[in-house]
């Protein structure tokens, strides 16, 4: 028999040590050592392969099964490890430990995502963000399962099944992936008004995020507290960033869509990498039954938002997340959060949304994970709280429970033998003693009808530049829909928003203007909240924030270590992008090395750029659509752009005309640092026309 064996390299011996020095050696799934992982068995060297070998058989077989169906919505998502801490105790209002010990910390997973797309889908569409946080506490894990947006498109968990349809792929065609701009989206949502409170935040620039580490978070659903004495407060819950909330642009958000699609995904995990640990401070808004009676509208209506000008965010808690999974699959695809999972002393509202995913998410693991076992996968076992009770077998049951002991009562203990676990009636959960009346009945209570009055309040508190944004949005969704009658639906509806914006959406989409939809209730103005803007909110610091230098060969070195200096200092990052991947040798001699090559780093994945070009060089470039791009999306996408004199042609060759944000850095290599701390939003006028 002919042949030779093939082994990979630096394989030779029969065992293999680790980086930790331990000897290892590949072994089937249990446990028989492999001889040979290059070659399956066959019946001579070039012949068929043979069904006996287990080793291959196995190999594959595994392989095949390696997916598990995905997530029906928020299957794309990047998750990491940390802890919460709480700094300001609720003790008054709740008994539910983790919001009680003050300074005591608590390990979470959170896992941030997009709810339309596929697993295998891009990060930056105008999406709904999911932040879903699971808090390992002493009693039991505690899911607080959330979004960037407080409110939601409908108001009963009935309706969930149908808004889902409607913004996937369409049923016939399978297509658009990871987008709201198409027909059947717009046909639901312009047919159920209650829908457009959300929209005017799916709209606005809070669904196209910089970064997962700057978006606030919000548990929507009102909850409840309970303390010692079960009595009840109503709780709404909020994440805030500590780099506050960013965006992007719209333009931008598209781009960054085929240069990075992992965008988010990268930039979580080279932060916790980098140890820049991303911060959310965790406040809560609390109400008295009474408080919530004296309110306009109904705070079990998820499609209403209570201001914080009327109901204050009172600060308790920070989130810290330090620590990237070590296995994707193991931890952030098998994670399990169940809005069920509460410790004593929360507890659910009567919310009809809230009610359905009761029983959705749990329900959704079995054919996600498989198993009712799932709770015993390592991501998503009670860590604080080992889990004691007498529910036994099923699949991929991994505890040996031993014993006689799996019904209760029983008496096992005078014989003495274990008698199992016990329920705990005064440190158990417990739910809040409701009173209840009335009819069974499928009826929408009359306080959820007002499907405007919230939709014009977050309009109406938006900043000049976030309404132009929104309209332009609407503007660009609707003309991706094809069917004239649901343009025209859906303008109806925006008249009971605000007339401008029905104008400006009609306006720009070439459109007349249509009477006004009949609403159920008549819309009210409320007192505008600031507190809904993004615009002015964010902090400036160049932290979190990643400037791109574009070089060429010849470039003055002092003046990009000045800039990298300056940029560091202030909790920034630079990348060096460069013609060639080799990097460029500087003016002064000595090679600098690129992060990135020009093609394959568009600005567009940077917060700022500067272009620091020698005179040949920059010549070079005037020719290259990549250079000109780069300067062009940097201007059009607001950034500031920090310039070395010789780079003078490209930014005029791009359009560029000077502003706040073009700075020359000749004189002071830093000077581009204040600008670098935010968009120019002075700029978008000038250079883009908004509906
Ligand atoms: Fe979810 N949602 N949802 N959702 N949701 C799921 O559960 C559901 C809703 C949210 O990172 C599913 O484990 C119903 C509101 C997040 O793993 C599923 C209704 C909010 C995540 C499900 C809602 C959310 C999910 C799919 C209407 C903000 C991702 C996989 C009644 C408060 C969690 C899974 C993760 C995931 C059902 C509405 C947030 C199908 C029926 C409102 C962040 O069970």
């Amino acid at each position: 028999m002919k042949g030779t064996k093939q082994s990979k390299p630096g394989n030779a011996g029969e065992t293999h040590q680790t980086a930790t020095g331990r000897e290892q050696r590949i072994t089937t799934n249990h446990g028989v050592p492999v001889s040979d992982n290059q070659n399956s068995l066959r019946a001579g060297s070039r012949g068929p392969s043979l069904l006996e070998d287990f080793v291959l058989r196995e190999k594959i077989q595994h392989f095949d099964h390696e997916r598990i169906p995905e997530r029906i919505v928020h299957a794309r998502g990047s998750a990491a490890h940390g802890f919460f801490e709480l700094t300001d105790s609720l003790e008054e209002f709740t008994r539910a430990r983790i919001l009680t010990e003050v300074g005591a910390k608590t390990e979470v997973f959170t896992r941030f995502s997009t709810v339309a797309g596929g697993a295998g889908s891009v990060d930056t569409p105008r999406d709904v963000r999911g932040f879903a946080v699971k808090f390992y506490t002493k009693e039991g894990n505690w899911d607080l399962v959330g979004n960037n947006i407080p409110v939601f498109f409908i108001q009963d968990a009935i309706k969930f099944p149908d808004l889902i349809h409607a913004v996937k792929m369409e049923a016939d065609r399978g297509y658009p992936q990871a987008a709201s701009a198409h027909d059947t989206f717009w046909d639901f949502v312009s047919l159920m008004p209650e829908a457009t409170h959300m929209i005017m935040w799916a709209m606005s620039d809070r669904a196209i995020p910089r970064s997962y580490r700057m978006m606030e978070g919000f548990g929507v659903n009102t909850f409840r507290l309970l303390n010692d004495r079960d009595e009840a407060t109503f709780v709404k819950f909020h994440w805030r960033p500590k780099l506050g909330t960013q965006s992007t642009c719209w333009d931008e958000a598209v781009k960054i869509a085929g240069a990075d699609p992992d965008y988010h995904r990268r930039d979580l995990y080279e932060a916790i990498a980098a140890g820049d640990f991303p911060e959310w401070e965790f406040g809560v808004q609390l109400l008295s039954q009474k408080d919530a009676d004296a309110l306009p509208f109904d705070i079990l209506d998820a499609t209403k938002l209570i201001p914080e000008e009327l109901v204050p965010v009172r600060m308790v808690g920070r989130m810290l997340l330090n620590r990237n999974p070590e296995n994707f699959f193991a931890e952030t695809e098998q994670a399990a959060f169940l809005p069920t999972n509460m410790p004593p002393g929360i507890d659910v509202s009567e919310d009809p949304l809230l009610q359905g995913r009761l029983f959705s998410y749990q329900d959704t693991q079995l054919s996600r994970l498989g198993t009712v076992n799932f709770h015993q996968i390592p991501i998503n076992r009670a860590k604080g709280c080992p889990f004691q009770n007498l529910q036994r077998d099923g699949q991929m049951q991994t505890q040996v429970f031993a014993g006689r002991a799996n019904y209760e009562p029983n008496s096992l203990n005078e014989a003495d033998e274990e008698s199992g676990p016990r329920e705990d009636p005064r440190g158990g959960f417990r739910t809040f003693a409701k009173d209840l009346d009335g009819a069974k009945v499928r009826l929408r209570a009359e306080s959820f009808a007002d499907h405007y009055s919230h939709a014009r309040l977050f309009f109406r508190s938006q900043t000049e530049i976030e309404q132009a944004h929104i309209a332009s949005a609407l503007a660009f969704e609707l003309s991706k829909v094809a069917l004239e009658h649901v343009r025209v639906r859906m303008l109806s509806n925006l008249r009971n928003v605000d007339e401008t914006l029905a104008k400006r959406v009609a306006h720009a989409l070439g459109m007349p203007l249509p009477t006004a939809s009949q609403p159920a209730l008549a819309p009210q103005d409320m007192e505008a909240s600031p507190a809904l803007r993004i615009i002015g909110k964010y902090p400036q610091t160049l932290e979190g924030r990643t400037i791109g230098i574009l070089v060429t060969d010849g470039a003055d070195g002092e003046m990009i270590n000045a800039l990298k200096t300056a940029v560091e200092a202030e909790g920034g990052k630079i990348k060096i992008v460069a013609p060639r991947i080799g990097g460029v040798s500087l003016k002064k001699g000595g090679k600098l090395k690129a992060d990135g090559q020009l093609a394959g780093s568009p600005s567009v994945i940077f917060d700022a750029v500067a272009l620091v070009l020698s005179e040949e060089g920059c010549s070079d470039l005037l020719d290259d659509a990549a250079a000109l791009d780069f300067t062009k999306d940097a201007f059009g996408h607001l950034k500031a752009i920090g310039f070395s004199p010789q780079a003078r042609p490209l930014l005029e060759k791009a359009g560029v005309f000077v502003d706040a944000g073009i700075v020359a850095l000749s004189d002071d290599p830093t000077a581009v640092v204040e600008a670098a701390r935010t968009r120019q939003w002075d700029r978008e006028a000038r250079i883009r026309s908004l509906a």
